[in-house]
């Protein structure tokens, strides 16, 4: 979040008159410099160990050097402890880096720390919160999931829609893999391209041929606002800073405008043409379960976006890095396919009832969640009331920021932490466990809505990759890197795969 600030601090494009601001604000904090003594984030008794502060900066200046959120704050954990306050600009920030204190957040208090802080992009792309994910917690938002969570399970778990929509897009997702030969190249469009797909058909009913003009736009918009989106920018942290012109902004701008285009324009059809039966998709089952007054077209409009959005960038990001993996430790790709072979064979597709016979795959999928979260650093949350954490008070409004990363790095709690061993989620037994600090998609009141959705299109997508295809690098390649870039989502580097046939 906050490591790129520095950075594009001294990147900002700025027209002369924000260049006498900045001017004028350097002056101000020379002053201050001059007339205080650096003050650690919080000087008061029993409160928690800080970093140090600037007026205006906060601490900032201590963020620098180029390290990324998770990785940063999994570093400064080892100096200030595994809870540590510092201040992002004027704001007040805990950072939570074990589970145990998770858990506190998440569950135990997990009304307390319900609350979203209120950022200039997210507003952007939610209408200022007429969604699910940055929406702050009210009993509207509260009611809004509930609606949310009820038309996804008529899409999940006991109905075989998920399964049918993601078996079709997993044929021509093979044939575009198997197409390039014995030819390096990267997996990742098509990929994407096919996770798209899946999600396009539960949001609004479309289904794309390859190469069609409409889902090309659909890519190229829901990439601008991966690249632009609460990337810990400034304007995330002075909103007066929106006044300037700004790059990413506007780019941002651009983006959520053709989105908005394209999903108003479903959003007609689907109204036009919407009977009271069983809904088409989930654009219909909002429709259907809008109440007057409350759930307004801005919230119909925002959560299928959103759902949109979230469908796509983690579930194909989550894929990617699973192959990755695959690439750097073959034996756990053929162990899986040996799975798949002995359980489900090469006859027929696999379907979700096959789930329970393949806990190996499952356990691939925990530990790639696990190695790789698709969100190191959780979605910053807000305490809504005075509350406390490790014993520490915590007042109203202050913002926390749980990392993911490092309670799924924790050496105590995990053995090698960086070496890639589904195993680990066996018991002695071969039966399948869940640690405690194992938890990619959240918890509590603000858990991840589209969990088990995913699950099972995770589930759907590598069980039939594997049983029709491996993985292998190009000849005299090197592994994937496994550094990975983070904008909202933390993405694999481009990396080239050679796909063949399995026989059968
Ligand atoms: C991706 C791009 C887009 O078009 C819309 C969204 C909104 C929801 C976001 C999503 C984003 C990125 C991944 C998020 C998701 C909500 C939950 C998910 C941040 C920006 C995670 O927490 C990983």
């Amino acid at each position: 979040m906050s490591s790129r600030l520095l950075s594009s601090l001294s990147s900002l494009p700025l027209p002369p008159s924000s260049l006498l601001l900045v001017l004028l604000a350097a002056a101000v904090l020379v002053f201050f410099l001059m007339t205080q003594r650096l003050r650690p984030a919080s000087s008061r008794p029993g409160s928690i160990p800080g970093l140090p502060r600037l007026p205006v900066l906060g601490s900032l200046p201590w963020l620098g050097g180029g390290l990324p959120p998770h990785l940063l704050f999994t570093q400064l954990a080892r100096r200030y402890g595994s809870v540590f306050s510092l201040f992002l600009g004027p704001h007040y920030t805990v950072v939570v880096n074990s589970h145990q204190h998770a858990r506190e957040v998440l569950l135990q208090r997990g009304r307390d720390f319900a609350g979203r802080p209120s950022m200039v992009t997210t507003d952007l792309l939610t209408r200022g919160g007429k969604d699910i994910a940055f929406s702050d917690y009210t009993p509207l938002w509260k009611l809004h999931r509930r609606l949310v969570h009820n038309s996804f399970t008529l899409f999940g778990e006991g109905t075989s829609r998920l399964q049918d929509i993601v078996l079709s897009s997993v044929d021509s997702l093979c044939a575009e893999l198997l197409s390039n030969g014995r030819r390096g190249f990267d997996p990742c469009p098509a990929v994407t391209r096919a996770v798209t797909n899946v999600v396009c058909t539960l949001v609004f009913s479309a289904t794309y041929q390859p190469g069609d003009a409409e889902l090309q736009e659909v890519i190229r918009y829901n990439d601008g606002i991966v690249q632009t989106i609460a990337r810990g920018g400034l304007v995330d942290i002075y909103p007066w800073m929106k006044v300037f012109p700004n790059r990413c902004l506007s780019r941002l701008k651009d983006c959520i405008s053709i989105r908005d285009r394209l999903l108003a324009r479903k959003l007609e059809e689907h109204k036009a043409s919407l009977s009271d039966g069983d809904p088409r998709d989930l654009l219909d089952a909002l429709l259907q379960g809008q109440g007057e007054e409350t759930m307004t077209d801005d919230h119909v409009l925002m959560t299928a976006a959103e759902a949109f959005g979230a469908g796509v960038e983690t579930t194909s990001t989550t894929l990617l890095w699973i192959v990755a993996y695959l690439l750097h430790h073959p034996e756990v790709q053929q162990r899986v396919q040996k799975e798949l072979d002995e359980q489900v064979g090469s006859d027929r597709a696999v379907s979700v009832s096959d789930r329970g016979r393949l806990p190996y795959l499952d356990c691939v999928i925990n530990e790639g969640m696990r190695i790789r979260p698709v969100s190191p650093v959780l979605i910053p949350h807000t305490a809504m009331t005075d509350s406390s954490i490790g014993g520490h008070s915590v007042s109203r409004g202050t913002r926390v920021l749980v990392n993911m990363w490092s309670i799924h790095h924790d050496p105590e709690h995990w053995d090698k932490p960086d070496l890639f061993n589904p195993d680990r989620f066996l018991d002695g037994g071969g039966r399948r466990v869940t640690p405690p600090c194992f938890l990619p998609f959240g918890a509590g009141p603000r858990v991840c809505v589209g969990e088990s959705l995913a699950r099972l299109e995770l589930f759907l997508f590598l069980s039939s990759l594997l049983q029709r295809m491996s993985f292998t690098l190009p000849r005299g390649a090197a592994p994937p890197d496994l550094q990975g870039r983070l904008g909202v989502v933390l993405q694999p580097l481009p990396y080239k795969v050679v796909v063949t046939p399995r026989a059968g």
